[in-house]
């Protein structure tokens, strides 16, 4: 009984898990491996735990993840819940080597580009004891079998990275016309004259953005325009401020066409396909004219 090696958490694997969006569970894959001049007793146990070490020592407030719970890979080298459900590793070989993931939450307060370090650790198990191999602190006796514990735990640390959607929005308005003959060069907000209105939903976090829905009411005191936009259309989504596309918003409260867009009474509603996402660092504005009464 030796040492185990310092275990590391497999870099090709990082992309993966750079995607994990707020208050979702996040996974992170440490390899527990054992060099190969080492000889470990084949009932041996490799008992894995964690915490979080870094707290006091960490630039920012860190983030502390709940529920860490570690789970010995099944041997695919994939996380699946159903399947990886050891919590300990037995019978770990020479030269051989196991993955372990570790799996927490994250906080519903957590924000874009907050860590969370956790700290994994294998231990060494006398089965017969239940607890760590400890030497024998005896004199060298040829006569008989000592133990000798270089190492009986390793640490592996590594950081949960939260990348998260942040989502802000604005919503304007602008007096296209007054309608006046002629019209007039600067138009006021009078009688007859036609408002856009512009909501613009901006995500500055490091995550796209599933939209299900956007919904506004038409402002008292003025009738939704319909056809106002090209090709006779409702309302017009152009995101980062290219070229717009368009959709009809059918009173009544049916979408009939099935382009994501329709009006509740006095309710726009946007949604998919109409606008599904708000990708990273971009913004969707939806356009939607009214006449003032
Ligand atoms: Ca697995
Ligand atoms: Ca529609």
């Amino acid at each position: 009984m030796n040492s185990i090696q310092n275990p590391a958490y497999r870099a090709s694997l990082e992309a993966r898990f750079a995607v994990a969006a707020r208050h979702s569970r996040m996974v992170r894959i440490l390899r527990v491996a054992v060099p190969g001049a080492v000889l470990l007793a084949l009932a041996s146990i490799i008992g894995v735990s964690i915490f979080n070490p870094f707290r006091i020592l960490m630039p920012k407030l860190p983030l502390d993840m709940s529920n860490l719970v570690v789970h010995v890979d099944n041997g695919d080298g994939v996380y699946n819940a159903a399947d990886d459900t050891a919590t300990a590793i037995t019978g770990l070989g020479s030269g051989v080597s196991r993955v372990v993931f570790v799996t927490g939450d994250v906080p519903i307060a957590a924000l874009n580009n907050q860590d969370a370090p956790v700290r994994l650790t294998a231990t060494a198990i006398d089965p017969g004891t239940g607890v760590a191999w400890a030497p024998d602190a005896g004199a060298d006796n040829p006569a008989t079998v000592q133990i000798v514990v270089a190492n009986a735990a390793r640490n592996a640390d590594d950081t949960f990275h939260v990348q998260t959607a942040t989502l802000g929005v604005t919503k304007s308005s602008s007096v296209i016309t007054d309608n006046l003959v002629p019209p007039s060069p600067n138009p006021k907000a009078i009688p007859g004259a036609t408002v856009e209105y512009v909501i613009t939903i901006t995500n500055s976090g490091s995550q796209a953005a599933t939209l299900q829905s956007i919904s506004d009411p038409v402002p008292a005191a003025t009738t939704f325009l319909a056809g106002n936009y090209p090709g006779s259309m409702d309302v017009s989504i152009s995101v980062n401020g290219g070229g717009a596309t368009y959709c009809v918003a059918e009173a009544g409260g049916t979408d009939t066409n099935a382009d994501g867009c329709v009006r509740t009474g006095a309710t726009l509603t946007v949604g998919a396909p109409a606008i599904t996402t708000v990708a990273a660092g971009s913004n969707v504005a939806v356009r939607f004219r009214v006449t003032i009464n």
